[in-house]
């Protein structure tokens, strides 16, 4: 057991050796690590996404309002009165006037209170230019002579008509063109001047 002894004391120097060495080394290092071990938390530094700038509003978010055009603005025109329709009066009617016959047609007839037993009818009166016509409604046959015409300073009746058969109607005697009324005298220049007739003639 004594041997052991030496080696103990030679022993202390090495260990003391040893753990001031441990010892210096662990306070050299004590600037550093002193804060950790510490243990406080330190605080955290904001990072730079924490520091998210607000959006810049766009132009499309800062649209103006729209200026109300001239066209919203239109007054509301007034309605204008319509005119009162006047009625349009009716039409009185026209008077027509009486149409004068452009053609006229003389009986020839049997008469038995006449001297030759025939007569025409009449007096007549038509305007000037009618067509005039004898229609022989008797048993002979008749012609118109025409005798004289009042006043006498008128047209002149023109032709005589031809002789007219039973049952035939005369060929035409356009009434002359006058301007005052004028009377013509006739006869059958078969029967006489007792078979007579009389046209007048307006202008
Ligand atoms: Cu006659």
């Amino acid at each position: 057991m004594k041997r052991f002894i030496p080696l103990m004391v030679a022993a202390v120097p090495v260990t003391a050796t040893v753990l001031l060495f441990a010892w210096g080394c662990g306070g050299g290092g004590g600037d550093d690590s002193g804060s950790n071990i510490t243990g406080s938390t330190p605080t955290p530094t904001p990072t730079a996404s924490a520091a998210t700038p607000t959006p810049t509003p766009t132009a499309s978010t800062a649209t103006p309002t729209p200026t109300p055009t001239a066209s919203i603005a239109t007054p509301t025109p007034t309605p204008v009165p319509t005119a009162t329709a006047t009625p349009t009066p009716a039409p009185t009617a026209t008077a027509t006037p009486t149409p004068v016959p452009t053609a006229t047609t003389i009986a020839v007839t049997n008469n038995a209170s006449a001297p030759m037993g025939f007569s025409f009818a009449g007096p007549i009166t038509v305007k000037s230019g009618t067509s005039v016509t004898w229609h022989n409604q008797s048993a002979g046959p008749h012609n118109v002579i025409w005798d004289g015409f009042t006043p006498n300073t008128s047209t002149s009746p023109g032709a005589n008509i031809g002789t007219f058969s039973a049952g035939a109607t005369s060929s035409a005697w356009v009434a002359p063109t006058v301007t005052t009324n004028t009377t013509y005298n006739y006869h059958c220049g078969i029967h006489g001047p007792t078979m007579a007739g009389v046209v007048i003639v307006t202008p």
